[in-house]
């Protein structure tokens, strides 16, 4: 019998699965997290990698993928291009899903960080992954999607709202609890003032009509008036989606997300770690000692 027959529910386990398009900073931020949540927080906690490609971990996986399947010998064996290599290697992951699991329940009691591979369609509308999580989550996995984008994206109405519409698609598909993070977030800040609007207008995502002139006015966007209109109205009527924003380099920042991301996936704190993370937040910011006044000191 299968692993995952065998299991029915797991104890309570928590995490959160590290998506987004490439070098958008999931790698960097899992090790820089892995650090964070083990020493600031005292959280017990374990990096899986799942990026059959992944040349810079900066941390000790767990579970490495890369033992299973390398983007590498698919390319060679199968003489497949790196992003039919890629596919194929989610594919052989999910027909392997007992591979997977015994390695999961093998981690007892700690908080997982699954560090994902970039490619865009593995999240808008190939189902590898989905079906992956799914079924963790099915076995009482809590898990919590945290897509990440480059803030770069914000330097241009037309490129953010296509970051606006990837992150839309992405939390359809995956359907699991859902974080949107813009990364890089020092460098926003550094040139806010190249930016057409506050930063607060990128992140809270609320009234996009201000985007829409700029569309109607840029040289490549402006002869598609209605489906500008469209697609800004679209976004609008989900109004779901809305960014938090991080610099890995700074522990406010680390903490302001990780506040988020378990209020999504409802993450159970351990003994002591709320009075660590009270302290923490002392620290930083004075007197203030709640998370939701901390996220707007962030900028
Ligand atoms: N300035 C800045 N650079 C970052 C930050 N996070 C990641 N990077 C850089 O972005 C690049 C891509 O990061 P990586 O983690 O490999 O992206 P991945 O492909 O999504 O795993 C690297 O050069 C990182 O050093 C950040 O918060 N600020
Ligand atoms: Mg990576």
């Amino acid at each position: 019998m299968s692993a995952a027959k065998r299991t029915k529910v797991a104890e309570n386990h928590f995490g959160q699965v590290v998506i987004g398009p490439p070098g958008s900073g999931k790698t960097t931020y899992c090790g820089k997290v892995y650090d964070f949540y083990k020493d600031k927080l005292n959280r017990k906690v374990e990096v899986v990698n799942l990026d059959p490609a992944n040349e810079n971990m900066n941390y000790n996986p767990a579970i490495d993928v890369m033992k299973l399947v390398t983007v590498e010998d698919v390319m060679d064996t199968l003489k497949l291009g790196p992003n039919g290599a890629l596919m194929y290697c989610m594919e052989y992951l999910e027909e392997n899903f007992d591979w997977l699991l015994k390695q999961l329940i093998e981690i007892k009691n700690s908080y997982l960080i699954f560090d994902m591979p970039g490619q865009v369609e593995l999240y808008t509308h190939h189902n590898s992954i989905k079906n992956i999580f799914g079924k963790l989550e099915k076995m009482g996995y809590h898990l919590c999607a945290v897509h990440m984008v480059d803030s770069h994206y914000c330097s241009d109405p037309s490129k953010f709202i296509s970051t606006l519409l990837l992150s839309l698609s992405t939390m359809m598909q995956i359907a699991l609890p859902h974080v949107n993070v813009l990364t890089k977030a020092d460098l926003l800040k550094k040139n806010a003032d190249k930016l057409d609007f506050n930063i607060d207008f990128y992140t809270d995502v609320l009234n996009l009509d201000y985007l829409l002139d700029l569309l109607d006015d840029a040289p490549l966007t402006s002869k598609y008036k209605k489906l500008n209109k469209a697609l800004v109205d679209l976004i609008q009527d989900y109004s779901l989606v809305c960014f938090v924003p991080l610099d890995v380099k700074s522990e406010r920042s680390l903490l302001n997300l990780k506040s988020a991301i378990d209020k999504a996936n409802g993450y159970i704190y351990g003994s002591g770690e709320e009075r660590t993370i009270q302290a923490l937040l002392s620290c930083a910011v004075g007197s203030r000692t709640e998370s939701e006044r901390y996220d707007a000191d962030f900028f």
